[in-house]
């Protein structure tokens, strides 16, 4: 038996969440962390530490952009980076971290 899902090819979704971080280095360092295949936008503001994504909803799952974010040292409201590579960052984008959820 054959089984194919009708999907459409693409699906244009975007989610908002919030990324810890501090200045002009962590925002390009965000959004080209966030630009992973299936993301077309990715948009990072310094004020309101929000981040904006444009994805197409059949080849990325929101959770993977939270971790591709936490993979370069920021941590996302749902994914917090490891403590090794938040200590690489560059001195200026040491940002306040977030309490650890027990
Ligand atoms: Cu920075």
């Amino acid at each position: 038996m054959f089984v194919q899902a009708q999907t459409p090819a693409t699906e244009a979704m975007t989610t908002k969440f919030k990324v810890y971080g501090n200045c002009g280095m962590c925002e390009k360092r965000i959004e080209k962390a966030a630009k992973i295949d299936g993301v077309t936008f990715a948009d990072w503001d310094v004020d309101s530490k929000i981040l904006t994504v444009h994805f197409d909803a059949n080849k990325v799952k929101p959770t993977k952009i939270h971790q591709a974010v936490a993979a370069v040292g920021h941590d996302t409201d749902k994914v917090r980076a490891e403590d090794k590579v938040y200590k690489k960052l560059h001195e200026c984008c040491h940002y306040d971290r977030p309490a650890v959820k027990q």
